[in-house]
């Protein structure tokens, strides 16, 4: 079967936007409606979420890298000398940047980032801060198959997943992700990692719907790129933010929630939608230490050592091969 085409597309459409439309119109097109979420960061979606990592209620950015700040020379110890440090994410971060400060004679850092314009508006600020770093981003879906620049002269290799992005998957993809590092991964090569602990669901509830309505604005974006970049017909309007606790799977769900019947074309198709019948955008999953040690050892990866908060809202955790 022939792909889906962008329609009215004064321009060829990218290879990107081609996949960016045969998802949607995939997880359209399923009983249970869902978009995945990585597409939330386009430019616009990463000025939003960096506006939700300011937000009071949203503690896992700051909570992360108080994390860092406080254990980093216990982490720099495990990691050790001459890495290439890779980068899951485009580390823009506050927690990059202390990881950065104190890694030992690095060999080079890698971040590996999906949206283009932000990873090299990024990879130019640290070479700013960082004048004898060797940086190479890397353009790429990091759920997919994807080279790395050679690393010969690298004692090993680091990988950081940061940010509690792991919780975005389920347990199926997150295993399918942590098995594809560590087959990629050499023995001894580490995995540092932060992933978001359970808490009180008002406090999690919250983080997930901030009083200025940002992350409602971080959902609601993913219809105007639709709209955009897909010529979609999405009555913006018509749709709501909504997330919450589901305490069975232990996760956040973000969902686009119908205000009624109606319809909306994409790529030559006309999606249903109920009154109140949702999209899914996004989970974050949250986890126990027991239950993502459990995890990371189905993955192939040992764990050697657990940071976390006074609180116990968030943990960092350092992962061998
Ligand atoms: C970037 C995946 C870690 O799950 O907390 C923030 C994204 N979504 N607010 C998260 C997000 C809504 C975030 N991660």
């Amino acid at each position: 079967p022939s792909p889906a085409v962008v329609s009215n597309c004064a321009i060829a459409p990218t290879p990107e936007q081609q996949e960016f439309l045969s998802d949607v119109m995939q997880g359209l097109s399923a009983d249970r409606k869902s978009i995945p979420s990585k597409y939330f960061y386009d430019q616009r979606g990463s000025q939003l979420f960096d506006a939700i990592c300011e937000l009071p209620e949203y503690y896992p950015t700051r909570t992360e890298a108080s994390i860092m700040r406080r254990d980093i020379d216990a982490m720099v110890r495990h990691i050790g000398q001459g890495v290439r440090l890779v980068e899951y994410g485009s580390g823009s971060s506050v927690k990059t940047r202390i990881l950065l400060r104190h890694l030992i004679e690095p060999h080079d850092y890698v971040p590996v980032d999906i949206s283009e314009e932000h990873l090299h508006a990024t990879a130019d600020d640290l070479r700013g801060e960082f004048q004898s770093l060797a940086i190479h981003p890397v353009v790429a879906d990091f759920t997919q198959p994807f080279d790395l620049p050679s690393d010969r002269g690298a004692t090993r290799r680091c990988y950081y997943f940061p940010g509690s992005t792991i919780g975005n998957f389920d347990a199926d993809d997150a295993e399918a992700l942590l098995s594809k590092m560590a087959d990629e991964a050499e023995q001894g090569d580490g995995l540092l990692i932060g992933f978001d602990l359970q808490k009180d669901v008002a406090v999690l509830e919250a983080a997930y719907d901030d009083a200025q309505g940002v992350t409602a604005a971080f959902n609601i974006n993913l219809l105007h790129r639709m709209n955009q970049e897909l010529d979609a017909d999405f009555d913006i309007d018509a749709f709501e933010h909504r997330s919450f606790y589901n305490r069975r799977h232990h996760r956040i769900e973000m969902h686009l929630v119908s205000g009624g019947k109606q319809k909306v074309s994409i790529g030559g198709k006309t999606f249903r939608f109920d009154e109140g019948e949702s999209i899914l955008t996004e989970y974050s999953h949250k986890y126990t230490r027991e239950g993502f040690t459990a995890l990371a050892a189905r993955s192939e990866w040992k764990s050697e050592a657990f940071w976390t908060d006074d609180q116990s809202y968030f943990a960092v955790m350092y992962l061998t091969r």
